[in-house]
């Protein structure tokens, strides 16, 4: 089997420890690095997005692609900086102040950094100051909020006024989801997207910037 087919099989099954040997053999074997990108671990992650879009993946397999993917990526970043290779675009994600739920932003930013995005990971209980802060410090087109608590939703609006007033809301999209989030509760609070799930936070994402 050729080191791309090995690598896309790979995630597909979520195998990580074969998704790194496929990596390892591809640069070996002097392939390109982002050809490794684009048509092992990328091409790979959104037959995972299409599979879970038509029930035929859930979460639980979505998660295991989602961590060979990164395990082939995390041998492959230092190749694609020296290559120069271009980003898809730059995205903050953080879940939002109060909540700590992380299952679904976490895998929300690995379909993000598996379709090609740099992704700064917040973490949980981000603030409105630390999104403004973290904006000024990595200059994304994205910033991404994930909410689990209807409790919590209110501090999405917060974070939006927030960026409003630190008079950069203009410079990014923001976007939103979470189980209790809507696309009604999107617009009122003058969010640019919403979207339900993992596969389609990262069609968003590039709706969102044109890529
Ligand atoms: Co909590 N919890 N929890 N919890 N928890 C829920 C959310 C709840 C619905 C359970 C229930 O009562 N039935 C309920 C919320 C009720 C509400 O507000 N309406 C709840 C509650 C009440 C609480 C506590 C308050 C409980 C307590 O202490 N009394 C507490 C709050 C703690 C806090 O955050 N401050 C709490 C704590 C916890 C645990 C720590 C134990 C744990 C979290 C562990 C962790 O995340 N590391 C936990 C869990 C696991 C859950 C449930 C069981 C599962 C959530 C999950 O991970 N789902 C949940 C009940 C349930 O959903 N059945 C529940 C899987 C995940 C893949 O889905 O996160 O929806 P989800 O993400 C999806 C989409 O929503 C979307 O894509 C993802 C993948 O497709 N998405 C985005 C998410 N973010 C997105 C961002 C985007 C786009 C899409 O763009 C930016």
């Amino acid at each position: 089997m050729q080191p791309i087919e090995t690598i896309y099989n790979a995630v597909l099954e979520g195998d990580a420890a074969n998704a790194k040997a496929g990596v390892n053999a591809a640069l070996a074997d002097g392939i390109n690095p982002e050809t490794i990108l684009k048509e092992g671990l990328i091409a790979a992650m959104g037959e995972v997005g299409r599979l879970f879009e038509e029930n035929e993946y859930f979460v639980p397999e979505m998660l295991v692609a989602a961590r060979a993917m990164q395990g082939g990526l995390a041998l492959l970043k230092p190749h694609l900086a020296a290559s120069g290779a271009v980003s898809a675009g730059k995205v903050i994600i953080g879940t939002v102040k109060g909540d700590l739920h992380d299952i679904g932003k976490n895998l929300v930013a690995m379909m993000l950094e598996g379709a090609g995005f740099e992704v700064a990971d917040l973490g949980t209980d981000v603030t409105p100051e630390k999104f403004v802060k973290a904006v000024n410090e990595h200059k994304p087109q994205v910033v991404a909020m994930s909410a689990l608590l209807t409790t919590t939703m209110p501090s999405m609006g917060a974070t939006v006024k927030a960026l409003q007033e630190a008079g950069v809301r203009d410079h990014v999209k923001v976007m939103i989801g979470g189980a209790p989030v809507t696309d009604a509760f999107a617009k009122q609070i003058g969010a640019d997207g919403y979207s339900p799930d993992a596969s389609s936070a990262v069609r968003l994402a590039k709706a969102l910037i044109g890529a």
